[in-house]
């Protein structure tokens, strides 16, 4: 049976990739730090504690000993690297503990692969945040693009990034780096912006909130949909050799589009009355314009976003409707 390691397991990408391997026939270890405030619960992956093919590891990816023999334990096939302090605006206050998690345990992890692993084939989970946001090109940023990171958490992935590469470059292991653009999903974070917005949309629809307040309105965003994401970061490790690819849909859109998509589908067409900005939503430095060009991905692994902007904001805003019982 295969078997692949996913670290970050009960997030938005890490659930949607244990359930897709699953369904692929693979036998998953899934990582995650334990909670001691809700140490029972297995979030989005509830419906696989009785799935033998699914194991839980508690563990946190800064620890190199719990890394090393994880590791060493399994030599699973794949590891897929997902798990990281990945809120771009929390990062500039904590940015020595997001360098740790997402550049330095991706150095103790890869270490150990080559060590006790070296055939295991590793994914890191790159972010569009690489680039920075400020030239981007009139089709879109490609596997060719400079970096010019803006934020501690770019700085610190574009870190883990080169390193993939290099221990690909010097050692000859299968690793490569997905650069994914925005991906969101009814799984995704309340402080990311979309579900903010679909969630503040249903809060005022239930009559539990009379606005939402907002930092940068005017940044873009190429926004695809997580579940379709996490099955480009397996077809990447299956591919004949490893590389970088871009994973977006090719369209941006402004956080102003987003807010009036959402609030129209909830059938509020005076959008600005409802929005409030300030100060403490703003960050230090800004990415202020992402389009991504997947043109590799399409060509080379015939990999296509399959949902489009308005269906991804209508998934997540039924979702939150649905849990306010509107
Ligand atoms: P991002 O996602 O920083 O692109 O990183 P986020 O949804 O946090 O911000 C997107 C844009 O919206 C603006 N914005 C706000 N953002 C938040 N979170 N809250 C607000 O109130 C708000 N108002 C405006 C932001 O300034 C920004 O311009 C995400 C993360 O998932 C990363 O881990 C991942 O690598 C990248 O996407 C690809």
């Amino acid at each position: 049976m295969k078997t692949a390691i996913i670290t970050g397991c009960l997030g938005q990408d890490g659930s949607y990739l244990s359930e897709h391997l699953l369904n692929l026939g693979y036998k998953v270890y899934g990582v995650s730090r334990r909670k001691s405030t809700d140490a029972e619960s297995w979030g989005f992956l509830e419906s696989l504690r009785d799935n033998n093919n699914f194991k839980l590891v508690y563990g946190d990816i800064t620890d190199s000993t719990f890394i090393t023999n994880l590791i060493s334990d399994i030599k699973p096939e794949k590891l897929f690297n997902l798990a990281a302090q990945s809120h771009v605006g929390y990062s500039f206050s904590n940015p020595y503990v997001t360098f740790e998690a997402d550049a330095c345990s991706v150095v103790h992890m890869i270490s150990a692969l080559q060590k006790h692993s070296p055939s295991t084939r590793f994914y890191q989970a790159s972010t569009s945040e690489l680039f920075g946001g400020i030239d981007c090109p009139k089709n879109g940023y490609t596997e060719e693009s400079p970096f010019h990171p803006r934020s501690p958490y770019g700085v610190a992935k574009l870190a883990a990034h080169w390193a993939t590469i290099n221990f690909r470059e010097a050692y000859g292991m299968f690793a490569c780096a997905g650069i994914l653009f925005n991906h969101e999903s009814e799984r995704r974070g309340l402080d990311f912006v979309t579900r903010k917005v679909t969630n503040g949309v249903a809060r005022i629809k239930a009559g539990l909130d009379t606005h939402i307040t907002m930092g940068n309105m005017e940044a873009y965003r190429d926004w695809g949909y997580a579940k379709d994401y996490v099955k480009m970061m397996n077809m990447m490790l299956d591919a004949d050799s490893p590389q970088e690819y871009v994973i977006a849909t090719g369209k941006t859109y402004s956080i102003e589009k987003l807010a009036e998509i959402a609030f129209s589908m909830a059938g509020i067409y005076n959008w600005r009355d409802y929005i409030k900005t300030d100060e403490r939503y703003m960050r230090p430095s800004e990415v202020p314009y992402l389009l991504g060009d997947p043109t590799r991905a399409k060509k080379e692994l015939g990999w296509v976003p399959e949902t489009s902007f308005e269906s991804l904001v209508k998934i997540m805003l039924e979702s939150d409707l649905k849990r306010y019982g509107v």
